[in-house]
């Protein structure tokens, strides 16, 4: 049984949705997020030393970091399924995909995310919180935003080549690519075709099941 180590609101959610595209059974294990530091609970570094979500186990195979969840589930379980086929230009653009969606998207916005949050870090003496609060919002205007933006536009393009991300059908790399367009919606506004990439992966009914299973999902955005 594929057990996979779930905490709320994160990457894992993506995790369950490849499970139900691929319809196979699995457990959720779930972890809360301390509601202060929103920082994963300590018992996750049972199950991996990093102790992030999502991991997953399958027997006696331990599997973390997003990418190689996806690429291990569709290799083992896909039967040629959500994959372009070896050696096919679709099939390059997968890799990419695959390694840009945790690679390259999700710094700035983890980033973005991070600077906005300092200033209002508990930890941070009230004196300060102004000034503090002007530099990080300098920052994420002036590089951040401004890098975001850049990834957006990219997207929006790739999207008008093809109706998914690795070609004319669904793949992994949709799959990857969820969980940045999620949180760059969360942050701010996409362009039309991602826009309607995204709402078309919301209404699938693999994705709807997922919902339910990990119970709750705050980072649709819109
Ligand atoms: N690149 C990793 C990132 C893993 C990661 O940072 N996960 C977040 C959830 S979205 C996490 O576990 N955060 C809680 C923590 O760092 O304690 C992946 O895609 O698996």
């Amino acid at each position: 049984m594929i057990v996979v180590h779930h905490l709320n609101n994160s990457r894992s959610q993506r995790v369950l949705w490849l499970l139900e595209e691929l319809n196979l059974s699995y457990e959720v294990k779930r972890y809360a997020r301390d509601k202060q530091t929103m920082l994963a609970p300590a018992e996750l570094k049972a199950v991996h030393p990093l102790g992030k979500s999502p991991v997953i186990s399958d027997g006696e195979t331990t599997v973390a970091e997003t990418g190689a969840i996806v690429t291990y589930l569709i290799d083992t379980y896909g039967h040629g399924a959500l994959k372009p086929a070896a050696g096919t230009a679709a099939a390059l653009r997968y890799d990419y995909w695959l390694h840009y969606a945790e690679g390259s998207a999700m710094p700035p916005l983890v980033m973005k995310l991070i600077f906005g949050e300092i200033p209002k870090s508990p930890q941070m003496p009230w004196l300060i919180r102004p000034i503090a609060k002007q530099i990080f919002g300098a920052v994420t205007k002036s590089y951040l935003d401004p890098q975001i933006a850049t990834h957006v536009a990219f997207w929006e393009a790739e999207l008008g080549k093809s109706a998914y991300f690795a070609g004319a059908e669904l793949t992994g790399a949709d799959v990857m690519m969820s969980f940045p367009v999620e949180a760059a919606r969360a942050r701010g506004t996409l362009g039309p075709r991602v826009d309607a990439w995204i709402d078309g992966i919301h209404g699938r009914a693999a994705y709807k099941q997922a919902l339910s299973r990990g119970g709750g999902y705050a980072l649709m955005g819109g």
